[in-house]
């Protein structure tokens, strides 16, 4: 038998799979492509990967006797049940210290059990995210690894060589954390994705319904934004989008069906920020505006019976008041951003304690700086905020920060009141205040509503003239007993 020459196998020959086996083969390393249908594996070698360097292999047996050790076996699957199955095949295969890496969506507590099971037959495992699509696979991703550190220098040379680049060089792919915690940061990055699309989706409804601007009219706006503190990757094809006319010259988006899909990982983040307690109502109000948006028939019927205002504004017919309220809707775009962004990361600090991670906050934000989805200039600063002071306990407080939210609230404020007054929904942008003006409040309404629970269950409360942690219960009507309920948090 040949020697091998193999440096890293790759299963999955979908959009994924495919370009980043012709990035790594562009960065010189030799891969060996594996598909569970092998006819896949053979119309790659003829086609994409005609005159590289890349193998085929039409078995697991065959395609691992094609590596060199310690084998490297990255997975770019649909998530779920087929990495299970794809690392039981292997493992009769491989030896101690080969390493699995699945590179799909996967959710971050199977990655956990995926380590654990690996390592406990002598293996290493590697979960991580990889984001950028069909371009930033193609191109350079951004890629967030983490798992078996042991496994960490064998793939290192790989995985930054592939990963997209700023500053001069600089990969956006660090090592994460142990376990699941690579898997969680792509969660995270793709639930504040949600947010930054559901956010760039208001501003765009606001301008159509309230101004009665054009596509091409706001085609303009998207490309001014993205010059300043917005320059992102979402805002940059929003632009483009705005632009592409259809075959007969129309805008194209104009003709889109108003319902959008998903594939969980918003849901994932909401459900885990609800878990641990986390208030990520930005990144929740983008998923639940997809899950409206696709109860089309529904809307349309009650859409005949529910009048609300006429959405227009009287702005729109003065050019220089609606260039000022369009200012003000940037406005609230940028600081509703800044919410999420330190929603996202109260998150990840939460995460990081509960799954005991030590998280390298600044990094994060630099391996989000380029390839990925949310890739933006903005994540320059939140990169120097965790720098300054890693210890940063939330977004908001960095100077930076809390000098951008001076400038924007009064378009932010100005913006959610004029959507509500006219009936347009902004469900990203109020939520955002909302949580802006909550977390800057020394007191909330909490008072009566601990009142409410004692007097219909007796949970008790804390009073604001004993220390805390004293709990109190009172006999509001007379009727009850002196017994109260326990007191924990769930
Ligand atoms: P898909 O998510 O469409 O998955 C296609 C691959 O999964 C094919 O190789 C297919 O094999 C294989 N597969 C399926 Br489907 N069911 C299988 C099963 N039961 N057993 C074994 N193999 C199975 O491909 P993708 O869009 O390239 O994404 C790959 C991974 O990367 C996913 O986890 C995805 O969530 C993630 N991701 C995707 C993007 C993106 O923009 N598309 C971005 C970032 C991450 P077959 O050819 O035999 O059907």
């Amino acid at each position: 038998m040949s020697t091998p020459t193999g440096d890293i196998a790759l299963i999955g020959l979908a959009v994924m799979g495919q370009n980043l086996i012709l990035n790594m083969n562009d960065h010189g390393f030799n891969v060996v492509a594996y598909n569970r249908t092998t006819a896949k594996v053979d119309e790659f070698l003829a086609n994409e990967a005609k005159g590289t360097r890349v193998q085929g292999a039409h078995s697991i047996e065959e395609m691992v006797s094609k590596l060199k050790t310690p084998r490297r076996v990255m997975m770019l699957v649909k998530a779920g049940q087929a990495v299970d199955d794809f690392i039981e095949q292997l493992i009769p295969h491989l030896s101690a210290g080969d390493i699995i890496i699945d590179g799909g969506n996967s959710l971050y507590g199977d990655t956990e059990r995926r380590v654990k099971y690996c390592e406990s037959k002598g293996l290493l495992f590697i979960g991580t995210g990889v984001s950028g699509g069909e371009e930033g696979a193609r191109r350079g991703p951004s890629i967030m690894p983490g798992g078996s550190f042991k496994a960490w220098d064998a793939v290192k040379d790989i995985f930054q060589g592939v990963s997209a680049k700023v500053d001069n060089g600089v990969p956006c792919c660090d090592w994460v954390g142990y376990g699941g915690a690579g898997h969680y940061v792509k969660m995270i990055h793709n639930g504040i994705e949600y947010g930054d699309m559901q956010l760039i989706c208001e501003a765009y409804n606001i301008m159509k319904s309230g101004l009665g601007m054009s596509a091409d009219e706001m085609h303009e706006v998207f490309a001014e934004w993205n010059q300043g503190e917005l320059d992102s990757f979402l805002v940059e094809i929003t632009r483009d989008i705005l632009g592409f006319k259809d075959v007969d010259g129309s805008p194209l988006v104009d003709r889109i069906l108003d319902t959008a899909g998903q594939k969980g990982t918003g849901k994932w983040t909401v459900i885990d920020s609800a878990n641990l307690a986390q208030p990520v109502s930005l990144i929740a109000e983008a998923v639940f505006s997809r899950c409206v948006s696709s109860m089309k028939d529904e809307r349309v019927k009650a859409a005949r019976k529910l009048k609300g205002p006429n959405p227009l504004m009287a702005v729109a017919k003065n050019p220089t008041a609606k260039k000022a309220f369009i200012a003000d809707i940037k406005s609230a775009l940028y600081a509703s951003k800044i919410v999420s962004y330190s929603q996202g990361y109260m998150l990840l600090r939460t995460a990081a304690v509960e799954y005991k991670w030590k998280l390298n906050y600044g990094g994060i934000a630099l391996m989000w700086r380029g390839g990925c989805i949310i890739r933006s200039r903005f994540l320059g600063k939140i990169k120097e905020a965790y720098d300054t002071n890693p210890k940063l306990a939330n977004l908001l407080l960095d100077d930076y920060f809390r000098g951008e939210i001076k400038n924007s609230q009064k378009g932010w404020r100005n913006v959610v009141a004029a959507a509500a007054r006219k009936g347009i929904p902004v469900p990203a942008f109020s939520t955002a205040l909302a949580f802006f003006d909550q977390y800057r409040s020394a007191s909330l309404p909490a008072n009566l509503l601990q009142a409410q629970r004692d007097y219909f269950g007796a949970h008790t409360y804390e009073r604001t003239d004993k220390p805390r942690g004293e709990f109190f219960h009172t006999n509001w009507t007379g009727r009850g007993g002196n017994v109260s309920s326990s007191t924990y948090n769930a």
